[in-house]
């Protein structure tokens, strides 16, 4: 009996002490140390599937329903991972979505701390102005928007365009540290010429003499898809496959064409599952060209041209080929690589597949859909 009222005593000084804590904003480690300091990252992040069938129908939907006007500046449907609560987020540190740009229409001029990429699924025709330089864009090239760089789009032809964004948005949200400013007066950058970045740092192994200090972020901004394309045949040529991946670089560094964000494209051939690989950080894929599937985390997703899927930090992945493929990926590896805490393996077993994603049917209320 003295026990037992001893113990009430206890749990009664316990609770009055949580709640004394609570009411003076303070929080003890001990009840959530687990959750808190894992043995391996637990991502809010799922591994998650957009098709291209649905992204660009409800792009074409938006080209019909939203106009493009200062304040919105830009007609993007993004990516919002069903793990992330609702956030417009892929991923908890990048932005992925696709862009519709309608024939004869621009999106105006801005600038803003996050660092953004165009990755062209299919079409050309419109360029991006990037700080007066108009980079024009055409099916399989990547475009740079780095940080505090002046954007807008035009489309001089008369057809549609869609295009995927990527952006370390979510990361820059996290630190609090995202600034945005309109360009003025006009709506857009005055144009000084087409490409100019390629033609002065896109040589083949040849750059400006004084080309001064590293700077952080690439100064080319366009990367062609027949120069991806010829270094990718060219590895799975000497490498063989099922798998070759190439990183897009600054050609001042050598290093990741943005200090944020990691842009690479990896070549799948059929003939077998890629080996399991799992890396710190999260990648947003693009299906460029072929079909095939890929096991995240015993999960297999079917994928073919313009499919938009997640791959959350730690997870493995393996992808296989049915027809060959290019997948273009952007990821936060960078960012993990300054502060020294990327890890990544291969492991030798592969995964027992235990579910398939079934990618919702295109919801829709709209009767011509
Ligand atoms: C942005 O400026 C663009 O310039 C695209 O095309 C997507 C997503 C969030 C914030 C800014 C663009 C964006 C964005």
């Amino acid at each position: 009996m003295a026990d037992q009222a001893a113990d009430r005593a206890t749990q009664e000084a316990l609770d009055g002490f949580y709640g004394d804590l609570k009411a003076n904003d303070l929080a003890p480690l001990w009840p959530i140390s687990d959750e808190l300091m894992p043995a391996a990252p637990t991502p809010a992040t799922l591994p998650y599937l957009w098709r291209w069938k649905m992204l660009r129908r409800l792009a074409e939907r938006a080209g019909e329903l939203i106009t493009i006007e200062r304040g919105g500046d830009r007609r993007v449907l993004s990516l919002a991972n069903p793990g992330l609560g609702g956030a417009p987020y892929a991923s908890s540190t990048l932005w992925g979505a696709a862009q519709y740009l309608g024939p004869r229409e621009s999106a105006p001029g801005h600038r803003h701390t996050p660092a953004a990429i165009r990755f062209v699924v299919e079409g050309d025709g419109v360029w991006t102005t990037v700080n007066g330089d108009a980079c024009d864009m055409h099916s399989g090239d990547l475009i740079l928007t780095p940080s505090m760089h002046w954007h807008d789009h035009s489309n001089p032809t008369d057809h549609a365009m869609i295009w995927f964004d990527g952006l370390d948005l979510p990361t820059m949200k996290a630190l609090d540290a995202i600034f945005f400013e309109p360009y003025q007066p006009d709506e857009l950058q005055p144009v000084a010429g087409h490409n100019l970045s390629e033609r002065l740092w896109g040589g083949r192994a040849t750059l400006p003499r004084d080309h001064g200090h590293d700077r952080p972020s690439s100064p080319l901004l366009v990367y062609r898809w027949i120069d991806a394309d010829r270094s990718l045949e060219a590895l799975l040529a000497e490498r063989g496959g099922p798998l070759v991946t190439l990183e897009y670089t600054n050609p001042l560094t050598g290093g990741p064409a943005l200090p944020t964000m990691a842009c690479e494209m990896h070549r799948i051939v059929p003939g077998g599952l890629t080996r399991p690989y799992r890396k710190v950080g999260s990648s947003v894929c693009v299906v460029y060209r072929g079909a095939g599937h890929s096991v995240i985390d015993g999960q297999r997703f079917d994928w073919s041209h313009g499919d938009m899927f997640v791959v959350p930090s730690w997870s493995t992945v393996e992808h296989e080929a049915s027809e060959p493929s290019d997948l273009f990926a952007i990821s936060d590896r960078p960012i993990l690589e300054a502060l020294h805490v990327f890890r990544d393996e291969w492991l030798d077993a592969p995964q027992d597949v235990t579910a398939t994603f079934e990618a919702k049917e295109p919801q829709t209320q709209d009767s011509v859909a």
